[in-house]
């Protein structure tokens, strides 16, 4: 570790000797994106029964006219916010009333989604509903993924979890969990076909955002023939999938642009972890948002020396987001659960309050701590 005393980084850490904090990244939630190999412990969807319960409680909720509450994770991606706002045009097509609302901070959609449909539902957490009897969350594998809503969903009389992490804890009075699926809106789509709502453009428009994303357009391992038959549903509908695309991947601010080169030009490899950081001062100095940071480690994981990729972004408090990404070895969804994270085997994150050094030595001896991968 002699070259991480000699590493800006070193001086520039964070709080020194917190513990990990327990908060995810919204990468944690892009993770959803890329993992589930199988394994002995795969599970198949929701059970028949658990269908026929989901079903009931939302057309229940629609018949009675009360407010249905969409609830996605802290700093939304494109699946927790494309299976809201998906299934949130569905009830309004019903004649529901609905509200969809998140944690982020500043309060406000990423810019890259901006163009999503239905957003005309989407309220800050202050402005949430206290007395909505039916909560709907999407792509939160756990309650403190929901932030300051999490006190919500924890009292609301019936909280419908609709999800596809497999480290969902299960909480809510409903769970319609298909870890198998490479991204929520694949379980939001079967719930939408169930309550007879026909695929608008815009409905599937925040379908394929969610498709798109969890399955980094179709390319990681979660991606199934379910997948590309649903995409294909989606396009039949008229998403524009092109003008899409080149919104959710290729559009960034200049800014980001400057960020990725300071992030690159940081980049070093330690044993087998390939990793580097940005500090609030670089975002500062690009003038661009912390969400701009998300997709560096797409670029950080394709060193082929590498079993391993993580990126550490520095939030405005010090505390460090931690990314990390698995070439298919690696189980960095455990390893970030040992550290207060999650998310999934080849994609996952934690929050660390250590300084930058301690928390990638932290994260090395999680990973040592785990069984590999084998596929
Ligand atoms: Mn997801």
């Amino acid at each position: 570790m002699t070259f991480l005393a000699t590493d800006p980084l070193a001086a520039s850490a964070g709080p020194a000797g917190a513990a990990m904090g327990t908060a995810s990244t919204s990468q944690e939630a892009r993770a959803g994106s890329q993992g589930q190999k199988a394994t002995a412990a795969a599970a198949s969807g929701p059970s028949p029964e658990q269908w026929d319960a989901a079903v009931a409680l939302v057309e229940q909720a629609v018949a009675a006219g009360t407010t249905i509450g969409l609830l996605a994770h802290v700093n939304p991606d494109g699946d927790a916010l494309g299976s809201a706002l998906a299934l949130g045009l569905a009830l309004q097509s019903r004649g529901a009333r609905v509200v969809v609302s998140f944690e982020a901070v500043p309060f406000g959609v990423p810019a890259n989604l901006r163009f999503l449909p239905g957003q005309h539902m989407i309220v800050a957490p202050e402005q949430f509903p206290d007395d909505v009897p039916l909560v709907i969350t999407f792509d939160t594998g756990s309650l403190d993924r929901l932030g300051v809503l999490a006190p919500v969903a924890a009292t609301t009389p019936a909280v419908l979890v609709i999800d596809h992490h497999r480290s969902n804890t299960g909480f809510g009075t409903d769970l319609l969990l298909d870890v198998t699926a490479a991204s929520t809106t694949e379980v939001v789509a079967a719930l939408v076909d169930k309550l007879g709502v026909p695929l608008s453009e815009e409905l599937a428009t925040a379908l394929y955002v969610g498709l798109v994303t969890d399955t980094g357009s179709f390319r990681y391992s979660a991606t199934s023939p379910e997948s590309h038959e649903l995409a294909a549903r989606l396009l039949r509908a008229g998403v524009r999938h092109a003008e899409v695309n080149l919104l959710v991947w290729d559009t960034r601010p200049l800014g980001y642009l400057p960020l990725l080169a300071t992030a690159l030009g940081r980049v070093k490899l330690w044993g087998d972890v390939v990793w580097t950081w940005v500090s609030v001062d670089d975002l500062e100095a690009a003038g661009v948002g912390l969400e701009e940071a998300e997709s560096i480690i797409d670029v950080v994981r394709t060193a082929e020396q590498s079993q391993v990729a993580v990126v550490l972004k520095q939030d405005v408090d010090g505390s460090w987001r931690v990314s990390t990404r698995s070439r298919g070895k690696v189980d960095v969804g455990a390893a970030c659960g040992l550290l207060g994270g999650g998310g999934h085997q080849l994609a996952a994150g934690f929050t660390s309050r250590d300084d930058a050094a301690t928390t990638l030595e932290k994260f090395r001896a999680a990973v040592a701590r785990t069984a590999p991968l084998t596929s």
